[in-house]
């Protein structure tokens, strides 16, 4: 019985449009969303299976859009009672993906449940397709956005360097196509950024919509935020003891990809530690967009984007 529903569902994925992915060989039109082919039995399962607590905290991103970051800065501000020595933290001997694991790589057995509470999870998932039993807890989710034509080039390094076999390494017109259309692991990305900036503008208190650009501008700022709508405000003696500086340093850029634990070794099974620290610099699109590309983009991210209120600077 067990063999025929599997083999059931091997059917229908395999009835979905596909296509090939970036870094991942085969994507699936999944949910209206393009599901690398490796995570669709654990998507169907973490929205089956998962049981949200109210204490969770679940950290979305779209792919290469400050996720890494996000994680660290969500892991040292829930849990700095535990961990107040700056020297000796968990951050500088695991890498925040290891801390704060992804649901969908849970559901795939490369990692396990996290075991101290709150439960931190990241997930890649589009917010429609998130397990039921998050829509209906109270549970907070912090989305962190960033500005499409970085998120383009970061994702063209990232993918190129971890890429599966037999995939052969995309030309950068054949993917910038595919990201015009949409085309890439949990794609298309404008309207996964849009199910969470709709329901963030709908339930402030559940969603906390964040742009990589505005942590790169005033990190210190965007901590204290984090931290008031997690539920884990900064008292006036942490503040006067320099505790928000504390925690954007440690999850700095320069000191995270300068820490053994993430020059080398591989999460999941498959991926590079070291690829998820490339540059971390705002524009760096400039340096790969020609004229054509720039406004093409721009024109896509202005219609798809239109009335919904989010824009980003360009
Ligand atoms: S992933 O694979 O989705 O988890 O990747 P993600 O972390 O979302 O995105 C990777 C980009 O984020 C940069 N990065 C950081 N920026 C600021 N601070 C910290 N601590 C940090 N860690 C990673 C990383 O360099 C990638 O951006 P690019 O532009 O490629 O450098």
């Amino acid at each position: 019985m067990e063999g025929q529903q599997a083999n059931e569902e091997d059917k229908f994925i395999l009835s979905l449009p596909r296509e090939r992915g970036w870094g991942i060989p085969d994507l699936y039109l999944f949910q209206e969303f393009w599901c690398p082919s490796i995570l669709i039995k654990e998507v169907n399962l973490f929205q089956k299976d998962f049981e949200a607590k109210d204490s969770d905290i679940i950290v979305a991103s779209f792919p290469k859009s400050g996720t890494t970051w996000l994680k660290a800065l969500t892991f040292a501000i829930v849990n700095r009672q535990c961990f107040s020595s700056f020297e000796n933290h968990p951050l500088l001997s695991s890498n925040p993906h290891e801390l704060v694991p992804a649901v969908e790589f849970i559901y795939r057995g490369d990692v396990q449940f996290p075991t101290i509470e709150p439960r931190l999870f990241g997930t890649h998932t589009p917010f429609p397709s998130l397990s039921k039993s998050i829509m209906e807890s109270n549970c907070k989710i912090i989305y962190i956005s960033r500005n499409p034509f970085d998120t383009f080039v970061s994702a063209m390094s990232f993918f190129g360097k971890i890429k599966l076999e037999p995939l052969s390494t995309l030309k950068m017109e054949e993917a910038f196509e595919m990201y015009c259309n949409g085309i890439i692991e949990f794609g298309p990305w404008w309207s996964h950024m849009l199910g969470f900036w709709k329901e963030s503008i709908a339930k402030p208190n559940r969603v906390l919509f964040l742009k990589y650009e505005d942590l790169k501008e005033d990190a210190n700022f965007q901590v204290k935020k984090i931290a008031e709508f997690l539920g884990f405000p900064f008292t006036q003696e942490e503040e006067n003891n320099n505790v928000i500086e504390s925690i954007v340093k440690l999850c700095s850029f320069e000191k995270m990809k300068n820490l053994e634990v993430n020059k080398s070794g591989i999460i999941y099974q498959f991926l590079e530690k070291k690829y998820f620290f490339r540059k971390a610099e705002m524009r760096d699109w400039e340096n790969y967009f020609s004229p054509f590309m720039r406004e093409k983009l721009s024109k896509i991210i202005e219609e798809k984007l239109d009335g919904s209120g989010l824009s980003f600077m360009i």
